[in-house]
């Protein structure tokens, strides 16, 4: 596939994909979003890809939704060219996604950083809901994830005052997984992501679903969530594989059946 605000590329099962509107700090116009989601949705289809990152540069993942591209859109306009639904899509990807962020991840770049499922940030990243100062608040469920992950007062700072974090503090508050140094943190990522894809996929698939039903769901509909993801894991090759492995210590020859 041709894209032109994205770059993608694969390292052995890791698929990755690359904002690339330097020039706008990789400000998401609906061009490069709509990129982003077929990309991943082409990943996360790939039976040769177990993890999917996405990155941007070394001084910005991403500023945010195009300011310019949105600056004249009127209420009508915004609510016609379906947004929310192009955001969404993030939720239907079933492998595990990662972050790999360097410099800024603000307003929307930030909201996509949320919706993934892990982070990996360079020493130089910053995660901030500017949003108010121009005059709204985040559209892309910022208002609600990090709320969950870092707690009320904080997320209203964050949203009401532009309080933005560093690496350091937003790892502190749950945000990042781990912090490596800009000079080659996309590699560092890579790693990760490497370590994920070699999991279980189908377990993998499980797991990640699972996770996420606790951020939407009672406690009771969570576990019903975990119970029905679990059971089926013993219809398997690869439970029986994992197990089997286990006991002839051995490491496991996952095949995603
Ligand atoms: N949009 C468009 N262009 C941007 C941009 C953005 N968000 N951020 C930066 N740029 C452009 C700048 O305009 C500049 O372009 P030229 O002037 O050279 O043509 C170029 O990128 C370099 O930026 P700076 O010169 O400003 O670079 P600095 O290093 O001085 O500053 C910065 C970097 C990231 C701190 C600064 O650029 C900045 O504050 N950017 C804006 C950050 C921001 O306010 N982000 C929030 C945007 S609103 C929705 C869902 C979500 C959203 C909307 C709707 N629906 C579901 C409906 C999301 C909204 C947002 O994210």
């Amino acid at each position: 596939m041709t894209y032109t605000t994205i770059l993608t590329e694969t390292r052995r099962r890791v698929g990755i994909v690359q904002l690339n509107r330097p020039q706008a700090m990789n400000a998401f116009n609906l061009a490069m979003l709509g990129e982003v989601f077929d990309a991943l949705e082409v990943f996360d289809k790939d039976e040769n890809v177990g993890a999917i990152i996405v990155t941007g540069n070394e001084k910005a993942f991403a500023a945010g939704a195009d300011i310019k591209e949105m600056a004249d859109q009127t209420y009508v306009q915004m609510l016609a060219n379906e947004h929310v639904k192009v955001w969404d899509r993030i939720r239907g990807i079933r492998k595990p996604v990662i972050a790999a962020v360097s410099g800024w991840a603000l307003g929307g770049g930030s909201e996509f950083v949320l919706s993934c499922d892990m982070v990996v940030a360079s020493e130089s990243a910053k995660f901030g809901q500017p949003e108010i100062t121009i005059g709204i608040i985040p559209g892309a469920g910022g208002t609600q994830r990090l709320a969950r992950l870092v707690g009320k007062h904080l997320a209203m700072e964050m949203v009401i005052n532009n309080r933005t974090l560093t690496a350091q503090e937003a790892q502190q508050f749950g945000l990042v997984n781990r912090i490596v140094p800009v000079e080659g943190y996309l590699d560092a990522a890579v790693a990760f992501a490497e370590e994920i894809a070699s999991r279980a996929p189908i377990a993998v698939r499980m797991a990640k679903d699972a996770v996420n039903a606790a951020f939407e769901t009672t406690l009771t509909e969570g576990l019903a969530v975990e119970k029905r993801n679990f059971y089926p894991l013993f219809a398997t090759e690869d439970q029986k594989e994992g197990m089997q492995a286990f006991i002839e210590k051995r490491k496991p020859n996952w095949k995603g059946k």
